[in-house]
Order: C-alpha cells, then structure tokens, then sequence
C-alpha cells in the first residue's frame, strides 16, 4: 500500500486514543509525549523504518530508540499496529504485573524494543553506538558496500533529553564521527514536568546541534504527517552529518482543555478530557478502538517491509555463500563468537616472568583476545595509554576508516556507558570501555542500564585504589567497588596477578551480562606455578595457599592477595594454620553451590578477615559479625604509593597487628578509640 496521509492521520489519532485509554486504565503514565509524537512516528513507520515484525531482531532492520521513554504508549501503539504481536490484551494491561508493557520500554522484555529507556537521554547517547556499530560491522565484513547494511538510527528525544549532559557529549561525538545513519527527531514542544522550558532551557538547540557538526532541519508543525513527510525524506539523504530534525508540536495534542500544557505530561487525561478528544479527532468514543482501515493500513505497511527484508536474506545468503572466509567473519561476529579454549589462549600469553602491573598484563591479554574475537573492540575516554586498551596493529575508528577498531570516545565518560551499551544493543560487538576506576562513577547510569538489559560488555578500569598514589584522593577509589557490587546482575573481577588476569579475561569474554575488570597501576608479583595451578576466577574465590589444621582465614581480591600471603607467613611464623583464598569476585563466588561456597569459607572458622584497599562497606558478609574487615573507609591522600601503604596500615605487619588485637582485644577493629577494645 502506497503512503496515505489522511490513513496515516486517522492512524496518529488513534494512537492519541489508544495511549490516553491504557494510561487512564493503568490510572497511571504519560500520554502527553504519544499524543504530541504521534505524526511523526507513524510517518516514519509507515514509510521510512525498514523493520520486519517477523523478525524484531533482523540484524540490517533500522533502530527506533524512544529516547523520550516516559512515552512509551507511543511505542507500544505502533508495535501493536505495525505487526509485532503485542496484543489489545497488553495495550489494555499497560504499567501491570507480567505485562508486555511496562511503564517504560524495556529492552528483552517487550518485542520490537531495541533499548530500554526512561532515563532521559540514554536513548540518544545508546543510538549513537548503534550507529558507530553499523558502520563498524558493514565495513568489516564487506556488508556495506554491498548493500547489505545501511541501518538507520531512528531516535525522538524530548526536551528533557536535551538538556541532558549525557546527550551533549554524544551528540558532540557523533557530529565528530559523521554518523550520517543517526535521524533524530526533537519533539520541540516547549514543556517538560514544571511547566514551560522557559523556566530553565533558553539555548538554541539548532545551533548547538550545528556547532557538533550535525544538520539541522525545522518542522515548523509536527503534528502534521506531510510536514513531517517532508522533513524526512530531506533527512534520509545524507549530507555526510547526523541529522537533528526540531519538530515544533503541542503536547497531549488533540486533547482540547490540555493541549500544550504541562498538565497533559505525566497523568492521565480524566475521563471527561478523553471523551472531549475523541470527539475533537473524529474518533468514535468506543474505548481501544481501532478501525479496520487503520489496521489495514498498518498491515500492509508490514508486510511491505516484511517482504522487502525477505529479499534481503536471499541476498545475505548469496553474499555468504559466495566466500567462505569472509562468511566465517560474519558469523562469528553475528553470534560474538568466543573460542572454547579462550582461557588457555589468553594463559599463554599473560606475562608471569616478573612483576607486572595488573593493567599492563591486561594490554598483553586483550591483544590475543582481540585476535581471536572479531567482536571484540572499544576504547578509552582518553586514558588508552594509561589503561592499555588499544589493540595493536589496528587503527582508530573514525569517518575515513570504519574499520577501524580502536574507539576514541574522548573525555567524555558518561556517554562512553552509554555509547557502549549501543554497541552492543546493536549486535556483533562485544564492547569494551575503559578508564581510571575512580572516573567509574561518570559511568554508572551506563552500567545500570547494561546490566538491566543484561548486555555482555566488558569494562577495562584500571588504577584502581589508593595505590595510584601521586595523584591523591581525587583519582582513588574508595566506594567504587561497593557501588559496583551493589549493581544487580553485574559482576566485577579484581585479579590479583597475571595469571588471574588472563583467567578474569576469559571470564569477562564468557559471561553473559556485564562484567568490570580492575586493573592496578602499580607491579603486582606473579604466583609460583603451584599457586597458579590454583587458580580458579571463574568461581570468584578459591584457596590459594592452605594450612592443613587452619584457624583463621584471609581472603583478599586484587593487589591484596599478596599481602595477604605475606602476612599469613607471619602466622605462620607463629605456628597458627592460616587459609589465605584470592576472592576476584564475590558475584562469581555467590553463583557457586553452597557445598563449594562452604568449601572455600567453612562456616565453623570464626576468625575470618579480609584485605581489600577500598571502603569495606559489605565485606561482613563474608568474614561475619565477629570477622574483621580490613580497607580504608576515608578518602585516600597524595603521596608515593609505598608512603600510603604504610600511613593506611597495608603493610604485613599493620595487617597482623590489626588480625591480632581484634581477635584477641575483644575490640571492633575499627580504630574509633571509644569502644574500649581497639589498641
Ligand atoms: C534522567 C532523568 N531525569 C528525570 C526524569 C524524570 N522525568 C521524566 S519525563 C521528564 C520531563 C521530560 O520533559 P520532555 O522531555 O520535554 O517530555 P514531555 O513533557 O514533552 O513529554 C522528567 C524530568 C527522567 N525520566 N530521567
Ligand atoms: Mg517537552
């Protein structure tokens, strides 16, 4: 069916009702963002989107990102007209218990969603990895230039998500980057929660848009289908720049008493003002109504992009078949293939001949990594250098070379965790981020979002205690770990050495969510082979050195573990069985069996510690109420490393003596001087 702007209108109109009537059945959301939108998303729907409904994760479908999330009736009106199976039943279950139509779109969950937004300008900055990753993936394998891949990355922000930072810094890398695939449309309706954007956003965002390098279109009414129409078909011819089209529209349009008003963003409209706008729209009152040639028109709209990625596959086939190297790339890119022997290719390499600093063994193994994991690439907010995170022999990613595998994301962290999550929402990329540990908390709205959406992405954070020393309190993390560990479904490996770097790699390469690794800056010594022969990362803890008749237990992560050996000597010294377990990671340790759990942390040894250079805030959970937690709950200070090991008590004698006068003084351990039992 050719394009029909008066069935296009009665189909915007009927997502107007369709959005106000779930929203006043859930008594519950936002249906001034879908009635204002809703043009212009059916225009793209109807004529531009390249989707395929029977397929929602058709790898050459164009990306539609409501970054706006809070209206996410919009995308679930279109999903339910356009073909994708999400029934009345759902639209009329919106915001409920099980449904398939949660209060914001969720990536996984509902089909068709390709990101889970509602943060206000994650949508964006996450398009803008998914367009990197297109042309990544298109110029790697050849797909490109054939024909095989030119996605679009369809995104509507609103007010709110451009006046996030978030949206700035990757706006400001996608207009550096050319990424002519991003359209994004502006629902420029001048309103947000409190009332007029006058109230706090007085910026042309035209020109800041023009000044990043993207070009700028105006539609003067974007609750028009033809104004749209027009807008896009200028936007879908590259200018070789990202394109922002500004669409002046009235929230809740439609709606004749909230129409432009900010009562019309975030509750239901009211019965009354329902009724007064089905009837302003020419719709009979009849609740989720749909009339039969707006779902005519809507299916055949399907099954004209259905058919046409239906051609598509013929000729991915005959593309595939026509060189076998080149179909052997694709797929394992498509299916970000990991070899079954990655632990013992990375144990290969990983240097354990000398004193190595954790990250630099970590450059070592990413090279092989890299090699043999085409999906494998990222980068560093400008810290590659420090962090050893640039793959060798390969070159940067930029508009002249989309091949390239090295991203500069440039300082810019917080849209790095967002740009990442992209990458790896668009598929064939396993991304990898990186910079100082303590610049993690820039990152932590990215992280949340990957681990909700259970994206495999790797993290490179390196300097990762007060060991950075120089530079003092500001580039140590304390709390880092704690809030990283607090994160549902993510996982976090701090390797003590070589060898469990090279074993926390393959962990990361394996896992199938997020995973952040924490890297030191200063030498770590590697194990002897007996120890090495321990160990074991994938089970997040495990006994690196035992005493038969052990009374007293250390467990340590990262640079801790040797300090933890050295002081267990001293025990030992003294004839006291020590266990000393390397715990990389508590996620992975909590995954084991309860009978492995208690193998490693038998629960009749009481006198339990452990080491760990960072706040220890959750530490009682393993070394229990009369345990000891040994860290650094202030911020850190400047000055050579060796000079804070001493000052914070990380030395083997401090850490004895600590071990010692909390077991035998009956104190906490805590240094407060007032509970009458700290020495
Ligand atoms: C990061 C973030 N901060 C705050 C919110 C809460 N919030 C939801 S919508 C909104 C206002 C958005 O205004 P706009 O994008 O103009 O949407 P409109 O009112 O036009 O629908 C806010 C502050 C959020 N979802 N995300
Ligand atoms: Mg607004």
């Amino acid at each position: 069916m050719s394009w029909d702007a008066k069935l296009a209108t009665l189909t915007a109109n009927t997502i107007r009702a369709l959005s106000a009537d779930a929203i006043q059945k859930a008594k519950s959301g936002h249906p001034g963002m879908p009635m204002g939108n809703a043009d212009y998303a059916v225009t793209l729907f109807s004529k531009y989107l390249r989707f395929n409904p029977s397929n929602p994760t058709w790898i050459a479908r164009d990306r539609f990102i409501l970054s706006a999330g809070h209206g996410s009736m919009l995308e679930y009106s279109l999903l339910h007209l356009y073909g994708y199976g999400l029934s009345m039943d759902e639209i009329k279950n919106f915001r409920q218990w099980g449904s398939k139509t949660p209060g914001h779109p969720e990536f996984g969950h509902t089909a068709g969603v390709d990101v889970t937004t509602g943060p206000l300008g994650s949508g964006f900055a996450s398009a803008v990895g998914m367009a990197m990753a297109a042309k990544y993936l298109g110029a790697v394998t050849g797909m490109g230039d054939a024909g095989l891949l030119d996605s679009k990355i369809y995104v509507i922000c609103g007010d709110g998500c451009m006046m996030e930072g978030v949206t700035g810094e990757a706006a400001s890398l996608a207009g550096h980057q050319k990424l002519d695939n991003i359209i994004c449309f502006y629902d420029d309706n001048q309103i947000t929660i409190e009332g007029s954007t006058a109230l706090a956003f007085s910026e042309d965002v035209g020109k800041r848009f023009e000044a990043y390098g993207w070009r700028v279109l105006k539609v003067n009414n974007a609750n028009c289908v033809n104004h749209c129409d027009q807008a896009l078909a200028e936007a879908v011819k590259s200018d070789g720049r990202p394109t922002l089209i500004i669409g002046k529209t009235k929230i809740g349009f439609g709606a004749p008493n909230k129409q432009g008003k900010s009562a019309a963003h975030g509750e239901p409209l009211g019965v009354e003002e329902v009724a007064a706008m089905k009837a302003n729209l020419g719709l009979p009152a009849e609740e989720f109504y749909v009339a039969p040639e707006v779902t005519a028109f809507c299916q055949a709209r399907a099954a004209e992009t259905t058919a046409a990625a239906a051609i598509w596959d013929k000729k991915f086939n005959e593309f595939l078949k026509a060189d076998a190297a080149r179909a052997e790339l694709v797929s394992k890119l498509l299916n970000k293939s990991v070899p079954a022997n990655i632990l013992e290719e990375l144990l290969k390499v990983t240097p354990i001949d000398k004193p190595t600093a954790s990250r630099a063994s970590s450059g070592t193994v990413l090279q092989k990594a890299a090699e043999l994991i085409p999906a494998l690439w990222g980068g560093s907010a400008d810290l590659a250098p420090s962090t050893k995170t640039d793959i060798k022999g390969t070159s940067g990613f930029s508009p002249e070379d989309r091949a390239g595998r090295n991203l500069h994301f440039g300082v810019r962290e917080l849209a790095m965790g967002m740009v990442a999550n992209g990458m790896a929402l668009f598929g064939a990329a396993i991304p990898y981020s990186s910079t100082f540990f303590v610049f993690s908390d820039y990152m932590k709205p990215g992280m949340r979002l990957a681990s909700l959406q259970k994206l495999h992405e790797i993290y490179v954070f390196t300097h990762d205690s007060f060991y950075v020393g120089e530079d003092g309190p500001t580039h140590e993390p304390i709390e880092q770990l704690a809030m990283l560990r607090s994160i549902p479904g993510f996982t976090v490996i701090r390797p003590a050495e070589a060898h469990e770097v090279a074993h926390a790699w393959a962990a990361a390469l394996q896992a199938d969510g997020p995973v952040a690794l924490l890297m030191t800056r200063q030498d770590l010594a590697p194990f002897d082979a007996e120890m090495a022969a321990r160990v074991d990362v994938a089970k997040g803890a495990y006994v690196l050195s035992d005493d038969e008749n052990f009374s007293l237990i250390l467990m340590a992560t990262g640079s801790e573990v040797g300090l933890a050996l050295k002081a267990a000597e001293m025990f030992r010294a003294q004839d006291i069985g020590v266990r000393v377990v390397s715990m990389p990671s508590w996620e992975l340790f909590l995954k084991q069996s309860a009978e492995y759990q208690e193998s490693v942390l038998p629960s009749d040894c009481e006198l339990r510690v452990s080491i760990e250079a960072a706040s220890t805030f959750g530490w009682h959970r393993f070394v229990g109420s009369a345990g000891l937690a040994i860290g650094l709950d202030t911020f850190g200070a400047s000055a050579p490393y060796k000079v804070l090991a001493e000052k914070f008590g990380f030395t083997p004698e401090a850490v004895a003596k600590k071990i010692v006068d909390h077991f035998s003084g009956g104190g906490c351990g805590c240094d407060c001087g007032s509970c009458g039992g700290c020495h």
